[in-house]
């Protein structure tokens, strides 16, 4: 963990390493993935049951059932959780679709000054796939979070591939599945996975859309298929940055900065306060934590690498400038009133407000999607939503009269270009 003053001397170079950092994977995996999507394009569903064999132990065979997961097994799923595991889920499902369905843009179509009809109507893509990780980063919220805006959109098929290494499923993400409407599961992973999905195989029909976090491997194949496909965003490891005064218990905002730490080693959480005495107090907090919790390997090995304490001088002046730097996935603003701090605030995936909302609320039943822009991407994307899932077509419509007023212009512009065809498209309809 780094410790800073605003007073250090070599303090905005030591804050510009930190922003630096990209703490992504290193791992070379472009020419591997380059070839899996190869091999797929190529052999389709054959190379499928080499790759999951290879990387997955799992034997893809003329039975269906080891290919695909039937929808009636995510009933079952769904219908064997606990009553409380299954209240929560539906909570969570009930208030994301909610939320997403406020964001149903709306269709334009209007006539300006010149009588000229003008707009563009939205339609959601007719199929989208979700990658789901297995192992660790298996989450139902993900599922949810990533299949509700996709069915609120419109999507008319929703396909769903998470590797099942040697069999192994997920029931939590099976019942997920069940509650969000998903309409395929296949029990196919990795690079393989969503190469199947961008150009289709014998099997699996394509895809428009590819949405959903994986490993180094799923992130490159999908960056690599972008074009063919549309993704989502390239997602880097979880982020924290908490802004908050000594009027906080250190315990309340240890767990906030552990909640993004526990992720993953590669996770960063970053503490920014006004008062020395109070920094070390939550350090110790985290210590406390961290050798109690589950995860505790894992938050610790992040904490080490990557965690930052800031002491500032005085926080609404400070800590806007510096949070807006760092761009980060999620920012909690643990302060009275945090309103004057939010104003100042534009670069962020997602900003909790006050002493009584931890990031955790937002990554289960808030509302908001907690698919958000990580690695400083904030500064120019933003988190998942259903427009990820729809594109908009434009539309004009003129009458006789209308062309006349526009037409001469269009004409003269074609001339212009060297474009004759464009200019007597339009000219022949003068009179
Ligand atoms: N905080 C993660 C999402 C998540 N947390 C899923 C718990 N489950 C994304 O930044
Ligand atoms: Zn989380």
């Amino acid at each position: 963990m780094r410790r800073l003053s605003i007073h250090d001397e070599d303090f905005a170079t030591k804050f510009d390493r930190i922003v630096e950092d990209r703490r992504e994977s290193d791992a070379n995996v472009a020419s591997d993935v380059r070839s899996i999507i190869e091999q797929v394009r190529l052999k389709g569903d054959e190379a499928l049951v080499d790759y999951t064999m290879r990387y997955d132990k799992h034997a893809l065979t003329a039975d269906v059932a080891s290919w695909k997961i039937g929808k009636d097994q995510c009933k079952v799923a769904y219908d064997m959780l606990l009553p409380d595991v299954r209240e929560a889920l539906d909570l969570a499902a009930t208030r994301i679709r909610a939320y997403h369905e406020g964001q149903l843009p709306e269709d334009r179509d209007y006539r300006d000054a010149t009588d000229t009809r003008i707009g563009a109507r939205w339609n959601a893509v007719e199929a989208a796939g979700l990658y789901v990780p297995g192992g660790r980063a298996a989450y139902p919220s993900s599922l949810l979070m990533n299949a509700i805006p996709a069915k609120v959109a419109g999507v008319d098929r929703l396909v769903v591939c998470t590797p099942t290494p040697k069999g192994a499923m997920n029931d939590l993400v099976l019942a997920a599945a069940h509650l969000a409407g998903v309409d395929e599961i296949w029990r196919i992973g990795g690079a393989q996975a969503v190469a199947a999905l961008a150009y289709g195989t014998r099997r699996i029909r394509p895809v428009d859309v590819i949405t959903g976090p994986g490993n180094a491997w799923v992130a490159e194949a999908k960056r690599q298929l972008y074009g063919v496909v549309g993704i989502d965003m390239v997602a880097g490891p979880s982020e924290i940055l908490v802004i908050a005064d000594d009027r906080n218990d250190p315990d309340w905002i240890a767990a906030d900065l552990m909640s993004q730490a526990e992720h993953d080693p590669t996770s960063q959480s970053i503490l920014i306060t006004d008062d020395r005495a109070y920094a070390a107090a939550v350090e110790d907090a985290v210590d406390v934590l961290l050798a109690q919790i589950a995860t505790g390997m894992t938050a610790t090995e992040s904490w080490a690498q990557h965690g930052v304490v800031v002491v500032v001088d005085d926080l609404l002046e400070d800590a806007p400038a510096l949070a807006n730097r760092l761009a980060a996935e999620h920012v909690q603003i643990a302060i009275d009133d945090p309103e004057a701090m939010f104003a100042k605030i534009r670069h962020a995936g997602s900003v909790f407000l006050g002493r009584h909302t931890p990031e955790a609320i937002g990554d289960y039943v808030a509302g908001p999607n907690h698919v958000l822009p990580t690695g400083r991407r904030a500064r120019f994307s933003s988190g998942l939503s259903v427009l990820d899932f729809m594109k908009r077509t434009s539309f004009i419509e003129l009458d006789e009269a209308g062309l006349a007023k526009l037409g001469p212009a269009a004409a003269a512009l074609a001339e212009i270009e060297g474009l004759p065809a464009h200019a007597r498209s339009v000219t022949v309809r003068l009179k």
